[in-house]
């Protein structure tokens, strides 16, 4: 349960925001950028590209200018692989320059950059060539772009994300570049492999990144699905348990182990899927672990034991809301859901950084957090109260974990700014600052504080005492 206390957040904790490159910068034609696999990709022809998104890179000192009203002490942006890497190969020293100027303002006004190397926006000209992240090929690739930044803002960042949701890449296919049609035997396998060739490329960042930066702090941002038990039954808290351990642990134990649980390692044999990891790979990853967890934390599942027995045990490739014999999701009458079906339950966060410092004694930062909603402009107001009333909620939640000392370095809200939701278009928006465009029309783009935006800044001004 959460105690109020008057007592304000740490003097060192940060209070922050987030954003990603290809949901807000748009101007996909900027100085020679490449193609990403993101570039023609769309959910459903009525949403929002993102060829415009929120035009950041042309409003870049306007949206600092309002980060620094804000108060925030950091922001968490992404750059865009092909904006510097066009083909994922060459240099295009232009596509730097939109993030120099970046950084500069965010240094100037003080707020600490917190810097995502990849988020989601692979180069497209690197699945052609070898199919991305599936080929050994892509680590040198990805750590060509790693090395570039950590040599050219050495000096100016020290926070670094290695890879946002690395499990919903690989759970996703496009997210991967790869085509929907594949059987699921083929696709499990080759997610595998994807994985195992991304938590190496991770390692290996985390590996340069501390000799190039001796005092910085590397860690990947991982999107945590805190199960619920569906009742008071055994078998339903046992289900919750494997749902967590394979939904979201099996990566981090990937990370920090180098190597699956147990139980994961089981559930791969059953089904036939090989388990990529080598002892090479395991030796060299736990030589190289991250310095913290940066955490995407938006909802919870309830869950429910499932006893049907089947013999072909894949599940769909789509992210599985139940697994044969394992789990299966059900409904739970404590907690509300967005618009989205997404279960809102901010004593989810508070697990999530109890569970995961308790597995790998690390710090933690959210990365991400927030509400997707259907925010409406009336009389140049945004009258987001209910994104108020989730924040609030899961801040307190957060600070009660900061006061029982479990190490949090931070909070980005997600997002700072409205943004093309990654799969909704502009119709589910998390900003706390609005941006005047919708799905089908561009509008005049201008940038008007919500509710939400004065409520985060009162909160930020007070150190959460207010919560
Ligand atoms: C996370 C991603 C973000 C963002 C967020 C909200 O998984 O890191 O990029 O998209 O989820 O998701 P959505 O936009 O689908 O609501």
């Amino acid at each position: 349960m959460y105690v109020k206390s008057k007592e304000g957040f740490p003097s060192e904790f940060l209070f922050g925001a987030a954003t990603s490159a290809f949901q807000v910068e748009g101007n996909l034609n900027k100085q020679n950028r490449g193609e990403s696999i993101l570039d023609d990709y769309s959910t459903n022809e009525k949403n929002a590209d993102f060829s415009v998104a929120s035009d950041h890179f042309n409003h870049l000192e306007e949206d600092v200018q309002l980060m620094s009203d804000l108060g925030l002490q950091a922001y968490r942006f992404s750059v865009s692989w092909v904006s510097i890497f066009p083909d994922g190969k060459t240099l295009n020293e232009a596509g730097l320059h939109f993030y120099d100027h970046l950084i500069e303002l965010l240094l100037k006004n003080k707020i600490e950059p917190i810097l995502t190397i990849y988020h989601f926006e692979y180069p497209k000209a690197l699945v052609k060539e070898y199919g991305g992240w599936v080929s050994e090929k892509s680590v040198a690739d990805y750590i060509r772009l790693a090395e570039l930044l950590f040599r050219r803002y050495q000096n100016k960042v020290k926070y670094w994300v290695t890879i946002n949701e690395q499990d919903h890449v690989i759970k996703v296919p496009h997210r991967l570049g790869i085509s929907n049609n594949l059987s699921g035997l083929d696709y499990e396998n080759t997610a595998q492999v994807a994985n195992a060739n991304m938590t190496v490329a991770q390692a290996k960042a985390i590996e340069l990144c501390h000799q190039i930066i001796p005092n910085s702090k590397i860690g990947p941002a991982v999107n945590p699905i805190i199960a619920l038990s569906g009742s008071s039954s055994p078998k339903d808290r046992v289900a919750a348990h494997e749902f967590e351990e394979l939904t979201y642990y099996y990566m981090t134990d990937a990370y920090f182990r180098g190597e699956y649980s147990p139980l994961y390692k089981k559930y791969l044999a059953e089904r036939n899927i090989i388990n990529p990891f080598t002892d090479e790979m395991t030796d060299f990853i736990k030589k190289n672990t991250p310095d913290f967890i940066g955490i995407n934390y938006y909802m919870t599942q309830t869950v429910c034991a499932n006893e049907i027995e089947r013999t072909d045990l894949r599940g769909p490739v789509i992210i599985k809301d139940a697994e044969a014999g394992i789990f299966e999701t059900t409904e739970n009458n404590f907690l509300e859901k967005s618009k989205w079906g997404w279960e809102v339950c901010p004593e989810g966060l508070r697990l999530a950084v109890m569970q995961l410092y308790n597995r790998y004694q690390v710090p933690l930062l959210i990365t991400e957090n927030g509400l997707g909603a259907n925010d409406e402009l009336v009389n140049q107001q945004v009258s987001d109260n209910y994104r108020i009333s989730y924040l609030h909620q899961h801040l307190e939640q957060l600070k009660q974990c900061v006061q029982e000392g479990f190490p949090v370095i931070g909070y980005c809200a997600w997002s700072f700014i409205d943004l093309v939701s990654g799969h909704n278009g502009m119709s589910k928006r998390y900003g706390l600052v609005y941006v005047n465009r919708t799905d089908n029309e561009l509008k005049n783009l201008a940038r008007i504080k919500k509710n939400s935006f004065h409520w985060y800044q009162e909160t930020i001004k007070q150190r959460g005492r207010n919560l």
